[in-house]
């Protein structure tokens, strides 16, 4: 197969690490069936925040978002399957947790914007540049299941 599988950067912020919803987050995309090729625990500094939220710079709250995100541990994430950005941004619900569907994380265990508890990138080039910014190329998992030869080695 020519085409890579589809990839996407989750991360877990300070808040819903804070209030314990490591398992339950990483359960949802879990058992929807996506695959789990990255994980870390990572205090981002202010100036790595900025990075991340780059796009966001001009916006009133940026400041206090970029201070939100590195003010304390986050879980960095990189999940594979097939459509996983655009159902991952699904799983995730709106961005506005008042506004998220129940069924969704922010709709299911969230209720202030500010205090949104998950990010994930947003489209295609969003992915792609935000698992090169979170992450080295050795630390993601081999892309490709073993082949037969492999397995019946
Ligand atoms: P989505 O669909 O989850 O990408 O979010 P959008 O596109 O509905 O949200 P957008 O692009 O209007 O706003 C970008 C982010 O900025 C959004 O997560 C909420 C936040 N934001 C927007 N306006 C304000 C504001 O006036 N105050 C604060 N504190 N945050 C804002
Ligand atoms: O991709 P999303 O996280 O769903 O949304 P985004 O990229 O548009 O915004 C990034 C983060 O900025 C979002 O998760 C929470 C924060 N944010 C967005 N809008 C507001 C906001 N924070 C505050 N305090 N107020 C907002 O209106």
């Amino acid at each position: 197969h020519a085409a890579e599988m589809e990839r996407t950067f989750i991360a877990i912020k300070p808040d819903g690490v804070q209030r314990g919803l490591i398992s339950e987050i990483i359960s949802r995309f879990e058992r929807k069936g996506f695959k789990l090729v990255a994980i870390k625990v990572v205090v981002p500094s202010k100036d790595f925040a900025k990075k991340h939220y780059h796009d966001l710079k001009e916006r009133p709250f940026f400041n206090g978002l970029c201070d939100f995100l590195s003010s304390g541990p986050v879980i960095a994430m990189v999940w594979e399957g097939e459509g996983v950005i655009r159902y991952g941004r699904k799983l995730i619900g709106a961005t506005d947790p008042q506004k998220s569907e129940p069924g969704t994380i922010r709709g299911d265990l969230a209720v202030q914007v500010g205090r949104n508890i998950i990010h994930g990138s947003d489209g295609p080039e969003t992915a792609k540049d935000e698992i090169k910014l979170w992450f080295k190329p050795e630390e993601l998992m081999a892309a490709k299941p073993l082949t037969s030869e492999a397995i019946a080695l």
